[in-house]
């Protein structure tokens, strides 16, 4: 029997309320793996997690279609995670070895996957927006121009506050307005860019409202809530892939820890992570789902148990995976992977041990 639960006009099955749920789980469990990892020393560079802001991943990717695209941020774990990236191929690129998903070759920021349509994570910020306008230019284009009926994919752009006040954003609201192109543009407004509060930053706070200076539909939301975050998300999607175009969301979120792993989060006052650590998004479907009697505290907390056995999994698949071969270092650098690389005997220099003499971590 289906148990449905009216949420302001949508229905939420239990099937549908667990899948969120475990995703939400699947997140922040992963994220905090990650932190555990990364003290440990078991992976290197810049490392941000997600942590608070699983509503928004999990209220939008799992109502998409296998087949629509995603462009994330350096925060780009969990988005990943929520598209179907499995568990061990993004642990194990966060290990740098060969077995993840770039190959242990991108890292915490770059995780991308063709086949889950994860068109990646981004290091300079604002980067992603314009590959999603893209992928949804392709879309549009192969429908209309080479007359493919059976594509409707859907793009979605994930970026930061401090994002929006970045040109890439404006040029992509523009594109996206002219040529109806099916994307979401979705913010993830936490508030703060590093040490930066989005309030000082930017001169209408309201990001939603730069939507309909472009003629596109601008939506607030409660990004802490994911039954709110879906809500909105099925309408944008389901507008995009009938073809009516893109739409904004301004999602209003907090990240749970500092900006990175290596920021000692002194800036934001204890009351401010109070007050959102009082909303965490995954409390609140627990709550809703009980309430509800979508499920009970037993059904839930198998799935945690389920969620940390994967994550254990996850570590010890990447902990025995193999480091990629040195050759590997120049491969996507350039069009000829021996390129620039190769060396007088004719053998790529980074196979060379002394290439890399004297350069950090490498
Ligand atoms: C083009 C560019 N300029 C500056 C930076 C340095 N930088 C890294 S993160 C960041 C703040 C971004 O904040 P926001 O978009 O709100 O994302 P959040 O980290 O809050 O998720 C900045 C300015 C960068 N990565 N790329
Ligand atoms: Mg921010």
């Amino acid at each position: 029997m289906l148990m449905k639960s009216v949420f302001r006009g949508q229905t939420i099955t239990k099937e549908e309320g667990l899948v969120l749920y475990e995703d939400m789980v699947l997140g922040r469990s992963f994220e905090d793996m990650c932190a555990q990892m990364y003290y440990r020393g078991k992976m290197f560079g810049f490392v941000h997690l997600y942590n608070g802001q699983e509503a928004v991943s999990t209220g939008f990717i799992k109502c998409l279609k296998e087949g629509d695209f995603v462009c994330s941020t350096y925060r780009d774990h969990v988005h990943a995670l929520s598209k179907g990236v499995p568990a061990r191929s993004v642990m194990s690129e966060l290990f740098g070895k060969a077995t993840g998903v770039c190959r242990g070759q991108g890292g915490s920021m770059h995780m991308f996957s063709k086949e889950h349509g994860v068109l990646g994570g981004f290091a300079f910020i604002g980067e992603g927006i314009p590959v999603a306008t893209g992928a949804a230019f392709k879309s549009k284009y192969e429908k209309e121009v080479l007359k493919n009926d059976k594509v409707d994919a859907v793009s979605v752009a994930f970026f930061g506050d401090g994002t929006c006040n970045n040109g890439q954003f404006f040029e992509c609201l523009n594109m996206a307005a002219l040529w109806k192109l099916p994307i979401i543009f979705v913010v993830e407004n936490n508030l703060w860019a590093i040490g930066m509060s989005h309030i000082r930053a930017t001169s209408d706070p309201n990001i939603w409202k730069k939507g309909p200076a472009f003629g596109i539909p601008g939506v607030h939301v409660d990004g802490m809530d994911v039954l709110k975050v879906r809500e909105v998300a099925i309408e944008a999607i389901a507008r995009a892939r009938r073809g009516d175009g893109p739409t904004l969301v301004e999602c209003e979120t907090y990240r749970f820890r500092g900006h990175s792993l290596a920021d000692p989060d002194e800036l934001r006052k204890p009351a401010e992570k109070a007050h959102y650590a009082a909303r965490d998004p995954i409390l609140a479907l627990k709550k809703y789902l009980l309430q509800h009697n979508l499920a009970d505290e037993n059904e839930l907390k198998s799935i945690q148990t389920r969620i940390d056995e994967v994550l254990e999994d996850a570590v010890d698949f990447a902990e025995a995976s193999p480091l990629p071969p040195r050759s590997q270092l120049l491969e996507n650098v350039f069009a000829d992977p021996k390129g620039f690389g190769i060396g007088p005997d004719g053998r790529y220099r980074c196979e060379d041990p002394s290439f890399t003499a004297g350069t950090a971590q490498v």
